[in-house]
This record gives C-alpha cells, sequence and structure tokens, in this order.
C-alpha cells in the first residue's frame, strides 16, 4: 500500500519509523511519503492560512496552496495499476473512522491525507477533489484536536495492521474489539500470563484447563460482561442473530 501525507508538520510522523509501522515500512508492505505543504506556496513567508470569509476566530487554510500540492502529489503517480489516490480529510466535522472504514481503507492501493491546523481547509478544495477522487471527511472521535496529524497517525496504525503480513496472526484481528464476526460491537475481556498467582491474584481456574471450547465460552462471557459495563451503547447495537441461549443469560 502507498500512503501520501501533506501537511505543514511533516516531522510529526517520525512514529511511523516506530514498531509495526516502522517495519511494515522496511519490508515494503508500505510506502509512505511525507510531503511539506510548505513547499507549494510562492511567497517569501510561506503562507499558508488566511482570515475567514464572513468574520469569526482563527485562520482558514488557503485553497490555491492545497490543490497545487494534490495536484502534484496526484501527478508523481501511485502504484501500478492504482489509479487515482483515495483522499481522507480528517476533520471533527467528518464521519466517525471505525474499525470496519479501516477494513475498507486496508484493500485499497493508495491513500492521500491532507491533515490540516487551524480552523481547516476552504471547503472549495473538498469540492474541487469530489469532482475526480473519492474524498472522505473523517472525524477519530468527538473530541477537537489541534490539527489533523494525530488522527492521521491513529488511522494509518489501525490500517496498517489489517495489510497481509503486517500481523504474524491472522487470528489476532479476526478477534478483535469491533472486528466485522462474532466480536463485532464486543469489547474483549481480560487476558492473562504467567506466574498463575501474582501478589495473591490467581488466574482465572478456567485458562488453565485446556478445554478450548470451555475456555471459548468464558472469554465470550467476559466479553459481554465487559461491553455492558463499559460500553451499554454498543450492546443496544448488537445483532439479535449473533446472539446465542447462553450469550442471554450473561
Ligand atoms: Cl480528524 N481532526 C481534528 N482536528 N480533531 C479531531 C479529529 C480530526 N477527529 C476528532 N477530533
Amino acid at each position: 500500500m502507498r500512503i501520501d501525507i501533506i501537511s505543514i508538520f511533516p516531522e510529526y510522523f517520525t512514529p511511523l519509523e516506530v514498531s509495526l509501522v516502522g517495519k511494515a515500512r522496511e519490508r515494503g508492505i508500505l510506502d509512505i511519503r511525507l510531503h511539506q505543504l510548505r513547499d507549494w506556496t510562492h511567497d517569501v513567508h510561506k503562507t499558508v492560512d488566511d482570515t475567514p470569509y464572513g468574520g469569526g476566530p482563527g485562520m482558514v487554510m488557503k485553497p490555491e496552496v492545497w490543490g497545487e500540492a494534490i495536484d502534484a502529489v496526484i501527478a508523481q503517480g501511485g502504484p501500478e495499476g492504482a489509479g487515482l489516490p483515495r483522499m481522507i480529510v480528517p476533520t471533527p466535522s467528518g464521519r466517525p473512522f471505525t474499525q470496519r472504514v479501516a477494513l475498507e481503507y486496508a484493500r485499497e492501493p493508495w491513500l492521500l491525507f491532507t491533515p490540516a491546523r487551524y480552523e481547516g481547509i476552504d471547503a472549495r478544495v473538498v469540492d474541487e477533489y469530489r469532482s475526480r477522487l473519492r474524498v472522505d471527511e473523517v472525524s477519530i472521535g468527538d473530541y477537537v484536536l489541534a490539527g489533523g496529524e494525530a488522527a492521521v497517525l491513529v488511522i494509518v496504525e489501525t490500517v496498517a495492521r489489517l495489510l497481509p503480513g503486517v500481523i504474524g496472526n491472522a487470528q489476532s484481528v479476526a478477534d478483535d474489539s469491533f472486528a466485522p464476526g462474532p466480536m463485532e460491537n464486543l469489547l474483549e475481556g481480560p487476558v492473562y500470563t504467567k506466574p498463575p498467582v501474582w501478589r495473591g491474584h490467581p488466574v482465572p481456574e478456567i485458562l488453565l484447563s485446556g478445554h478450548h471450547a470451555r475456555i471459548a465460552r468464558w472469554r465470550r462471557d467476559q466479553a459481554l460482561r465487559r461491553t455492558f459495563e463499559m460500553r451499554p451503547d454498543l450492546i443496544a447495537r448488537l445483532d439479535p442473530e449473533s446472539l446465542d441461549e447462553r450469550d442471554r443469560e450473561v
């Protein structure tokens, strides 16, 4: 997968050199390219923002510089046969980014992120590229960040671990909270490792029993309990078809 990121803070993305994402890049599974938005300005001050029409607080990012930057990145071309990138515009007023959306992005050959600072980008930039590309305005949650860069880190890491070959154990992706299938809309329950007793706290006996079917049942009970406790809103979204007799007792 190819990922281009245009930002006034390309140095913000050094975490993408580390750990799982860094490894995926070294192994050639991910090709991430960072671009400095200010490279497409023409004035000595490298201005990217201006005051908002209609008044109000803060500054708005200028459309011309984004237009030139996005055109140039598209013109560089993506992976063989990829066509045009899917453009992802992080904004608190976007559609929610979810595991389902991440799975959709993981199937794309080429993503282009345009994180903004200040009060956002002049709206005509999204209007313009909607007529040429698939454009998604996405939010990572109901709070306001100082800029879209941190949201890009979240989205890239979520998508990267779904790419084939990035995580050794495909089952761990399938068992994730929110993954489509039996765990859809359920939170994962507690996990344990050695020693069997730590500071007087024992590991639940069932996990040491070797009864794989009973362990799976126990884990599902724990997931249901935890979801009820932490996210009652998710219980309301559970598909009744996905529940068995035992689930109803929990
Ligand atoms: Cl994508 N951007 C900003 N600036 N704030 C956010 C967000 C994005 N998602 C939640 N809050």
